[in-house]
């Protein structure tokens, strides 16, 4: 665990002796969530492709996909030292259940169980694999689906999550982002977009068109939208491409192009063309590709016939773009989860100081005297402000200014919103020499030591007047987490 996440927990627990106990749980709950491992929930429309991709970021074929609605239930996917499926129900009580055959959760888990479906809460999947180090990924039905509610006591088994992947069709509107992405819920790492199926928009040079077109009309809210092929992602990392499929491959490379490249027109052609390889096994191998990767794979293996598995599972992993969402997430999420992990604790701390605040109002207006409410909404305002104060809360406070501003939820003038992403970048939590040095050269100051404090200084009291003259309260706040953020590596150049 990181050192500000453990700062965090340390902080709840140590304010936790001094109040009642209801409030010390809470507490607790707070410094363990922000220990627990941060979350990713992967959101989007039914049959977006979100299980497929939940498989190839895990590397196990273990959610289950199909045509249709096929997720109904919540799935948390979590590192453990055996596999091991756990049925959470509504009362929070777990049951097991054995994974189905090749590993895969089973579908109808509460018929397993003989338990009523709606008594479930979630699926708790714990397994080896090494992609579930430091991120939990959390599969959801999809958000058109009559399954998604909230969980017991109304907080979602998604709740907790620090990111949101979004996976999304061509078609998706703006309104139904809005829904599915929440992005001021997940925190400043907010949400990462993906067109799905990226095979299925065209011809692989589409995609790119494609995507950013989906970017724009979301209204940039989302930022960049990243193309992402996840069955060809699924199928080249969880072993799925067996040495038959290769062969069938093989075997369709060495027949009459023409034939195979007028059959692949369309899925059902496919099958029932008279093809040099057995109709199931061509039926298999749309399950596993589609039509774009057996082009794909059989391309390549009229190239070089001598290309295993191996090489053919390679040439679909880069084509899937799964390598650039898997580097969005680390710059985004893994890198940071230090951070996000701690901001999550905070997160917590003030909704209870909201909630305290609230029940100390109702008693006053009953006339009912609560010394020990107010004595604890004097310690959690306390402990508010010393998390607060540290240098982790500022970096945060930055980074969500900043994307506040990037998606249009906060105005600011064009020059302004550079400064902000170029603080966002700095690393204030930590803001050591080779930061500050990578700062003074992003805004372009020449003599990067000399004139990056008096360059700060100068940022600091400009941010400090837009946020304090006749702002509006989003912009304000904005304005005054930026100046402080300047006012930072302004203190720590002169300290
Ligand atoms: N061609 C193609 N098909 C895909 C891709 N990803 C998923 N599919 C297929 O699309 C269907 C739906 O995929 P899922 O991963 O189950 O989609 P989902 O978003 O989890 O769907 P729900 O759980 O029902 O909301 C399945 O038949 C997948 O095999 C892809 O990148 N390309
Ligand atoms: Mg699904």
């Amino acid at each position: 665990m990181g050192r500000w996440a453990q700062d965090t927990a340390w902080a709840c627990r140590a304010a936790a002796p001094g109040v009642a106990l209801p409030t010390a749980d809470a507490l607790d709950a707070a410094a363990a969530r922000a220990e627990a491992t941060p979350a990713l929930v992967v959101t989007g429309p039914v049959s977006s492709g979100k299980s497929t991709l939940v498989n190839a970021l895990v590397g196990r074929r273990v959610a289950p996909t199909g045509a249709g609605e096929c997720t109904r239930l919540v799935a948390r996917y979590v590192r453990g030292p055996v596999d091991r499926l756990d049925v959470v129900l509504a009362d929070g009580s777990r049951r097991p259940l054995p994974l189905a055959d090749g590993g895969r959760v089973p579908a109808a888990v509460g018929d397993r169980l003989g338990v009523d479906p709606a008594d479930v809460d979630h699926l708790l999947v714990t397994l080896t694999s090494d992609a579930l180090d430091g991120l939990t990924v959390v599969d959801t039905p999809g958000t058109g689906s009559a399954r998604r509610r909230p969980g017991a006591g109304g907080r979602g088994p998604a709740d907790d999550a620090v990111a949101a992947l979004a996976v999304l069709p061509s078609s998706a509107r703006p309104d139904e982002v809005e829904r599915l992405a929440a992005p001021a819920r997940h925190g400043p790492a907010g949400v990462l977009a993906v067109l799905g199926r990226a095979d299925t928009v065209g011809a692989p040079e589409d995609a790119e068109t494609v995507a950013a077109t989906l970017g724009r009309r979301l209204g940039d809210r989302l930022g960049e939208v990243t193309p992402v092929v996840g069955l060809l992602a699924e199928t080249a990392t969880t072993g799925a491409l067996r040495a038959e499929d290769r062969h069938a491959l093989a075997a369709l490379a060495g027949a009459d192009p023409a034939a195979v490249d007028a059959a692949l027109a369309d899925p059902d052609l496919f099958t029932h063309a008279d093809l040099p390889v057995a109709a199931p096994a061509r039926a298999r191998l749309l399950d596993l590709l589609d039509r774009r990767g057996i082009a794909l794979a059989v391309g390549l293996l009229r190239e070089r016939p001598d290309a295993g598995v191996g090489d053919v599972c390679a040439a679909l992993l880069a084509a899937s773009g799964l390598g650039v969402v898997v580097g969005r997430l680390r710059a985004g999420v893994r890198d940071r989860a230090d951070l996000l992990a701690a901001r999550a604790g905070e997160r917590r701390v003030a909704e209870l100081l909201a909630a305290e605040q609230a029940a100390v109002r109702d008693d006053r207006r009953a006339g009912r005297a609560s010394p020990a409410g107010a004595r604890d909404l004097a310690r959690l305002t306390d402990l508010l402000e010393d998390l607060r104060a540290r240098p982790v809360h500022l970096e945060l406070a930055v980074a969500e200014a900043a994307a506040r501003a990037r998606s249009g939820a906060v105005e600011l003038p064009a020059d302004l919103t550079g400064d902000l992403d170029l603080l966002a970048g700095a690393g204030l939590a930590a803001p050591d020499r080779s930061r500050l040095a990578t700062l003074a050269t992003r805004a372009g100051l020449d003599d990067a030591a000399g004139e990056l404090a008096g360059h700060a200084a100068r940022r600091a009291a400009l941010w400090r007047s837009y946020a304090t003259w006749g702002s509006p309260p989003g912009r304000a706040d904005v304005a005054e987490a930026v100046h402080r953020g300047w006012a930072r590596v302004w203190g720590e150049l002169t300290a």
